[in-house]
């Protein structure tokens, strides 16, 4: 598990690549190293992928680097398998390091993944075989089928089931216009977005689509606020992010609640002439919301 800020990404890539390790991402690391390299799996947790989760619960190791191991990353602590896997945890920030009854060491993760390096020798290899490489195409024939999915007004069987039935389903597709599904949608922006644009994202059912569907074939540009995961910030972040690097486009997801709340930096893009690109992804509500609603049972 990693995050990107002590710029680890090539000694990320030569440990895996050696001994034959699965990289898997929270949202403050998506994008340390590319989407492309064979070993990294994407997103952990519960907005995270198949392949990522699979190998997480199968580890008896897992080298969290930087991680604060929050809810969303570790399923609320079900991502693993606590009889069998132990935790290695490196981080500058000592309470992170504590976090899962941990090995810990409190350094740089850039200088301690060097050591490591040095000191694992040749010989080791992991027990994941071509494992890492059959649970990646798994996941990958799975987002392939999510691009594939497309409303129809007589039998659409949703992802999530049992909520909705067709006639609220067709009455939703005409008030909002669209029968366009949210994961095929993202999934359509990633191909046609260039690579080194900067995304962003912050609130609501987007960052969970994100890190979970979204590639990053260029490191360092994934840029979600899931700390606070506030909405908000998905406009303002969006124009720092120009200001930092200017060279490249910026490209915020955002949905209806998030923009509805707070949008006043579009005003200040236009103003100062710093281009910033907003997807608005409008299900006309706090779709997130509605959702833990009806999972709870609730009308
Ligand atoms: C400032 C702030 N207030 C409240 C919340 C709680 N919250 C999280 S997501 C959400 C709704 C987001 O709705 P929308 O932006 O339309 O996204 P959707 O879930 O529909 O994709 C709310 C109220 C929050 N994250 N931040």
């Amino acid at each position: 598990m990693a995050r990107k800020y002590s710029g680890t990404r090539d000694e990320l890539i030569e440990i895996s690549d050696k001994y034959n390790i699965p990289l898997v991402e929270t949202q403050a690391g998506k994008s340390t190293v590319e989407a492309t390299f064979k070993h990294n799996l994407g997103g952990m947790g519960i907005t995270g992928t198949l392949a990522a989760n699979k190998v997480a619960y199968a580890a008896d190791l897992v080298i969290g680097i930087g991680t604060r191991y929050t809810d969303f990353a570790t399923s609320s602590k079900t991502a693993f398998d606590f009889d069998k896997t132990k935790f290695l945890n490196i981080n500058v920030n000592r309470m992170q390091a504590y976090k899962l009854d941990a090995v810990q060491v409190v350094a740089d993760a850039k200088v301690t993944l060097q050591h490591l390096l040095k000191r694992l020798g040749d010989d080791y290899q992991t027990g994941y075989g071509e494992s890492i490489n059959e649970v990646k195409t798994e996941w990958l024939n799975e987002r392939s089928r999510l691009s594939q999915i497309q409303f129809n007004r007589e039998h659409f069987d949703p992802e999530i089931k049992e909520q909705f039935d067709q006639n609220i389903l067709n009455e939703y597709a005409d008030a909002l216009g669209t029968e366009l599904t949210q994961s095929s949608v993202v999934l359509k922006l990633n191909e046609v977005v260039s690579p080194d644009s900067n995304v962003i994202t912050s609130a609501g059912s987007l960052p969970g689509d994100l890190q979970r569907l979204w590639n990053a074939s260029v490191p360092n540009t994934y840029h979600v606020e899931y700390g606070y995961s506030c909405m908000g910030y998905e406009i303002s972040g969006a124009l720092g992010v120009r200001l930092a690097e200017p060279e490249h486009e910026v490209y915020s997801f955002v949905g209806d609640g998030s923009f509805l709340m707070l949008h006043s930096e579009f005003i200040t893009s236009l103003q100062y002439n710093k281009k910033i690109n907003l997807l608005l992804f409008d299900n006309s509500g706090y779709g997130c919301i509605n959702n833990l609603q009806m999972g709870k049972r609730s009308e």
